[in-house]
C-alpha cells in the first residue's frame, strides 16, 4: 500500500522538507516543487504514482497535443503526481530531467527522445534505481532494450511508405507516372525516430520509380520558421520542383509561405505537389481547400496509452514492449467527415 495522507512512496525522501510545510500549511493547495521554471508539478498530496515525464519541446502543434494529452492522463483525480520538463529540443536538458527524477525517486519515467542516440548511461541509472521508463512518440539506440519498458509511438516508416504509395496512385491518376518527377524533402530533427523512419519509408519507395528524382533532403527541424528557410534556398536552387515532401505540418506551413511569395502554387490544381505529415486541424482545412495534397496522420494522444500501461504495471503486470497508434492518410476526398472533431 501506498503511504495516506500528504505523503508519497519513493518520493518521501525528497518531499520531507516541503510534506513539513504542507503539513503547517494543512497540506492545500497547489505546490510547485521544482526550482526548474519549466518544470511544473500539479499536486504534492495524497496516495499519487509519481510520474516524471520529459517532452522534448514545443516546436509543433503536434507536440503541443502530444503535452496536452500526457497532462489529461496524469491528473490529481487519475491518481497521479506530474512532474513535467520541457527540453526546449536539447537532448542535456532531457539528461538532467531524467536525472532529476532519478533523484526524486519518481515511480515511472516518461520521455520522448530527441534524437535516438546517446541514451545509455542515463538510462542504466534509471534501471539501477528500479524506475521503470516508458518512452513516447520517439525511440532510443541502445545496446540493452531492458533499459526501458514500453514504447508508444508510430509506425514512421509506414506513414514514409504511405505518402510513397500515395504519390505513386496520384501520378498515375494524372497519367504522369512516366515523367521526370523532380521531389525534395523537408526532413524533422536529423537523428530523431520520426524523420528516420519517414525518411527511409519515402526511400523505399521511390526507389522503385526511377523517374522519381530526390533532389535533395533537408533538415528544416520541424518548425515553421526553419520550414521557410529552407524552402527558399531550395527554390533558389532548383527551378524545376514537381514535389514538396515535408515531414510535419509545421514546416509544411513554412514551406507554403516560402512558395506562395515567389507566386507558385500548391496541390490538387497547383505547380507544386504538396505532401505534409502530422495532420493538424489547420493543416487538414488545407488538404480540404486542396492546398495540400495528402497529410499522412500521425496521431499524437498517446497520453492515454501511456497511463494504461503504469496503471497495468501497477497491478503487476507484465506489458507488450511496443504499442502503435492507429493513423490514416488524409486527402480532400475524405478529410470532411474528420475535420470537425480535430481538437488541435
Ligand atoms: O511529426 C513533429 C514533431 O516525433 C512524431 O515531432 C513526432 C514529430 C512530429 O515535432 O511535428
Amino acid at each position: 500500500m501506498r503511504g495516506k495522507g500528504c505523503g508519497k512512496r519513493r518520493a518521501f525522501g525528497y518531499l520531507l522538507p516541503i510534506l513539513m510545510i504542507s503539513v503547517l500549511t494543512g497540506c492545500v493547495g497547489q505546490f510547485n516543487i521544482s526550482r526548474e521554471q519549466e518544470e511544473s508539478s500539479a499536486v504534492d498530496e495524497g496516495d499519487l504514482v509519481v510520474v516524471g515525464v520529459s517532452q522534448v519541446g514545443s516546436e509543433s502543434v503536434w507536440r503541443t497535443a502530444n503535452t496536452v494529452s500526457i497532462q489529461e492522463a496524469f491528473t490529481s483525480e487519475k491518481g497521479y503526481f506530474l512532474l513535467f520538463s520541457n527540453a526546449r529540443q536539447k537532448q542535456d536538458n532531457q539528461i538532467k530531467a531524467i536525472r532529476r527524477f532519478i533523484s526524486r525517486q519518481v515511480d515511472y519515467i516518461v520521455f520522448s527522445p530527441i534524437t535516438e542516440s546517446g541514451w545509455d548511461i542515463v538510462l542504466q541509472e534509471a534501471k539501477d534505481a528500479e524506475i521503470p521508463v516508458i518512452l513516447m512518440d520517439r525511440q532510443v539506440d541502445v545496446e540493452d532494450d531492458s533499459l526501458y519498458t514500453a514504447w508508444v509511438g508510430s509506425d514512421f516508416h509506414r506513414e514514409g511508405n504511405n505518402a510513397g504509395i500515395w504519390l505513386e496512385e496520384y501520378l498515375v491518376e494524372q497519367n504522369r507516372q512516366d515523367e521526370q518527377i523532380h521531389i525534395v524533402v523537408l526532413q524533422g530533427t536529423e537523428g530523431a525516430t520520426a524523420a528516420i523512419g519517414r525518411t527511409e519509408g519515402f526511400q523505399e519507395i521511390a526507389d522503385t520509380h526511377e523517374n522519381w528524382i530526390i533532389l535533395e533532403q533537408v533538415d528544416a527541424e520541424y518548425t515553421t520558421a526553419k520550414g521557410r528557410e529552407v524552402m527558399e534556398s531550395l527554390l533558389i536552387k532548383y527551378e524545376d520542383i514537381d514535389v514538396v515532401v515535408s515531414q510535419n505540418d509545421d514546416m509544411t506551413f513554412g514551406a507554403l509561405d516560402a512558395m506562395n511569395r515567389r507566386g507558385i502554387s500548391t496541390g490538387t490544381e497547383g505547380d507544386v505537389i504538396l505532401i505534409s505529415f502530422d495532420a493538424v486541424k489547420a493543416a487538414l482545412k488545407l488538404v480540404e481547400q486542396g492546398v495540400i495534397n495528402v497529410d499522412i496522420e500521425c496521431n499524437p494522444r498517446q497520453g492515454e496509452l501511456v497511463e494504461q500501461i503504469i496503471q497495468a504495471l501497477e497491478r503487476g503486470e507484465e506489458v507488450d514492449k511496443t504499442f502503435y497508434m492507429e493513423e490514416q492518410v488524409f486527402t480532400p476526398e475524405n478529410v470532411g467527415e474528420y475535420l470537425d472533431d480535430r481538437d488541435y
